[in-house]
């Protein structure tokens, strides 16, 4: 299993979409690897796919390659590595912020979410303050998770807890963040109720604000 793992690594670190997904089949019809070592090879991958990009060997083009082999790959996986709950256990509104594209880590979470039976509503990318407080007016969500990949986006999300104390929000929404750049300093200097950085820690986060 691990060999096969490997070449999904490897698949991902060349952008080659096709290989990826046709290993991700594989992958789903031995049906040997868990979850956990799945997320391990993949956030491997692109550690590699950043590394790369750090020392100038890939670009922009070269990363979304990546980015698009991983969807690809996902798509195969996701009801393989999730499977899914049916009791309810709370609503989430989610995005990416404002100034920050990444979606890969966005949209792992929120899969991982709805198997563990929360409704999600999922903003997408480059989300606006106004948009989150609109949404959470809409849907009273009972957690609003957000991404945050690059560092630039700290301002972002000190808005955002700006608004929700301004708008009387903020008692009524668990606020948790997380991404590649989030640590504990961050965490406490931006003023959220909790932050993870991969899906483990994300899901042991919700349940324990969620009183679960
Ligand atoms: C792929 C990639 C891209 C792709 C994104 C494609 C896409 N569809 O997402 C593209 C090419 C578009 C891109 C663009 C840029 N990128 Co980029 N990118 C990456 C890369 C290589 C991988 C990210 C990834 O998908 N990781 C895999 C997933 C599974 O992991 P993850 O994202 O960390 O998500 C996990 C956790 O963080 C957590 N999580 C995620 N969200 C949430 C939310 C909550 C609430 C919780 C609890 C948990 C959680 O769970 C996820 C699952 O395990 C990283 C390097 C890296 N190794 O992370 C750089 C990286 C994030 N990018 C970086 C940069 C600088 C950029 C650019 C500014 C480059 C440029 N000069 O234009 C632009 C930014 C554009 C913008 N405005 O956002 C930097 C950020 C540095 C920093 N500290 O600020 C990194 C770290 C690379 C580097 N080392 O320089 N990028």
């Amino acid at each position: 299993m691990n060999e096969l793992l490997e070449r999904f690594k490897q698949a991902i670190i060349a952008g080659d979409a096709d290989a990826s997904a046709g290993l991700a089949e594989e992958i789903r019809a031995a049906a040997e690897a868990k979850p956990d070592d799945i997320f391990e090879y993949l956030s491997a991958a692109m550690d590699v796919v950043g590394g790369k990009y750090e020392t100038g060997e890939y670009f922009i083009p070269e990363m979304l390659r990546s980015a698009e082999a991983v969807e690809k790959a996902m798509a195969v996986l996701e009801p393989y590595m999730f499977e899914h709950k049916h009791e309810q256990s709370g609503v989430v509104v989610m995005g990416t912020v404002k100034g920050d594209i990444h979606n890969i880590g966005k949209n792992i979470i929120v899969s991982a979410l709805r198997a563990d039976g929360y409704e999600v509503h999922d903003l997408g990318v480059n989300v606006s303050t106004d948009k989150f407080i609109d949404k959470i007016r809409e849907v009273e969500p009972d957690l609003l998770m957000l991404s945050a990949f690059t560092t630039s986006t700290k301002p972002a999300l000190i808005d955002i807890i700006r608004r929700l104390e301004e708008e009387g929000l903020r008692d009524r929404v668990k606020v948790i963040s997380g991404g590649a750049s989030h640590s504990a300093e961050l965490a406490r200097e931006v003023g959220v109720d909790g932050f993870a950085s991969d899906v483990k820690s994300s899901l042991a986060v919700t349940r324990r604000l969620m009183g679960r």
